[in-house]
């Protein structure tokens, strides 16, 4: 049973709503909810200029293989009307896996952790709201979030 950790983002349509139908799409025999953060609305970060974001974090306990579990949120994002247009575009679910245990993988289909975790608030304020003495890459998702907020 492996302790996983996934960021959800949604800036079209009812944003919320996205988020929760995802959850509760996700749960089955294999895959259990155990947390979720609070929603918090977000400006976007990078890519096109686009609507707010919604993001989240929730974490699973996961029997399935990383790579299954992958495509397992691959699946979902595309059920719920996931359209990949251009690269950090709008869309109406983001499903992220950001810690699969303690994973360490670099294919090219899946990286954990997830590469560009450390980097991004709207991740790192949600996971350390759950989990804030998390070991991601040697360090606490706290000390992760107090690093980006740290004056240059
Ligand atoms: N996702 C992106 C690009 N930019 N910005 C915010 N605020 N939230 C996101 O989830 C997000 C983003 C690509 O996955
Ligand atoms: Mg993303
Ligand atoms: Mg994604």
């Amino acid at each position: 049973m492996a302790d996983v950790f996934v960021g959800l983002g949604s800036n079209l349509g009812d944003r919320p709503e996205f988020l929760r139908l995802a959850l509760s799409a996700l749960q089955n025999s294999r895959v259990r909810l155990r947390q979720c953060s609070s929603f918090r609305c977000t400006d976007p970060v990078g890519g096109p200029k686009q609507p707010d974001f919604v993001n989240a974090v929730a974490r699973f306990e996961v029997l399935s293989k990383p790579e299954a579990f992958l495509y397992q949120l691959l699946r979902t994002e595309a059920s719920l009307g996931r359209k990949r247009i251009c690269v950090d575009g709008p869309r109406t679910l983001d499903l992220d896996l950001l810690m699969f245990g303690n994973h360490r993988l670099a294919t090219s289909f899946l990286t954990l952790p997830h590469p560009r975790l450390t980097e991004r608030r709207f991740v790192l304020e949600p996971l350390a709201e759950l989990a804030p003495r998390l070991a991601v890459n040697g360090k606490t998702a706290f000390d992760h979030l107090q690093a980006l907020s740290a004056p240059c």
